[in-house]
């Protein structure tokens, strides 16, 4: 290595640079987050697209501040992102994981914080209209019996899993 590089990177204000770098970094991504009244929706984001596939997975994380129990009962997006969005849960019967519809929504209690995540209760986007590439944005609406719609901005990234299974369901 060049000694002038090498001075650059073990220089102690040069870590520290990239210290704060990795910080603003990791902040940017925590300030995705949407409230209305005493819910918080924090990080939506969906699964690219892969290949030719037309559904995909969307994941978040419910928080309820308030002193009451809420619930989450469907979420929407326009006809020109998707044919349909619906909420599934994963439970596992007899080994296999099997998916099926939230048909009764999903309770948050006061203080609780829910992950829709990859492996477990998430949504879902069936006729996606076009390919979701990294950096893709859309909106939608996550609607709940007492706090009533909380529009969110989906951003497509890669997932902390590094590939979504979900593109397999279908
Ligand atoms: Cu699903």
């Amino acid at each position: 290595m060049n000694l002038q590089v090498k001075k650059f990177l073990y220089n102690p204000s040069t870590i520290l640079l990239f210290l704060v770098l990795a910080c603003l970094a990791s902040f940017s991504t925590a300030a995705h987050d949407f409230k209305v009244g005493d819910i918080e929706i924090q990080h939506p984001w969906v699964a690219p697209t892969i290949a030719s596939s037309r559904v995909t997975g969307v994941y978040f994380t419910v928080k309820n501040l308030g002193k009451t129990s809420d619930k989450l009962i469907r979420i929407e997006v326009s006809d020109e992102v998707a044919d349909s969005a619906s909420l599934h849960e994963l439970r596992e019967v007899d080994g296999m994981l099997r998916m099926r519809p939230l048909s009764n929504g999903k309770q948050i209690d006061p203080g609780e914080s829910v992950q829709f995540e990859q492996g477990g209760d998430h949504g879902m986007l069936v006729g996606l209209k076009a390919p979701l590439l990294i950096g893709d944005k859309f909106e939608a609406s996550l609607v709940f019996e007492k706090a009533g719609p909380v529009n969110v901005e989906f951003w497509a990234e890669r997932g902390p899993a590094s590939q979504d299974t979900h593109a397999n369901h279908l």
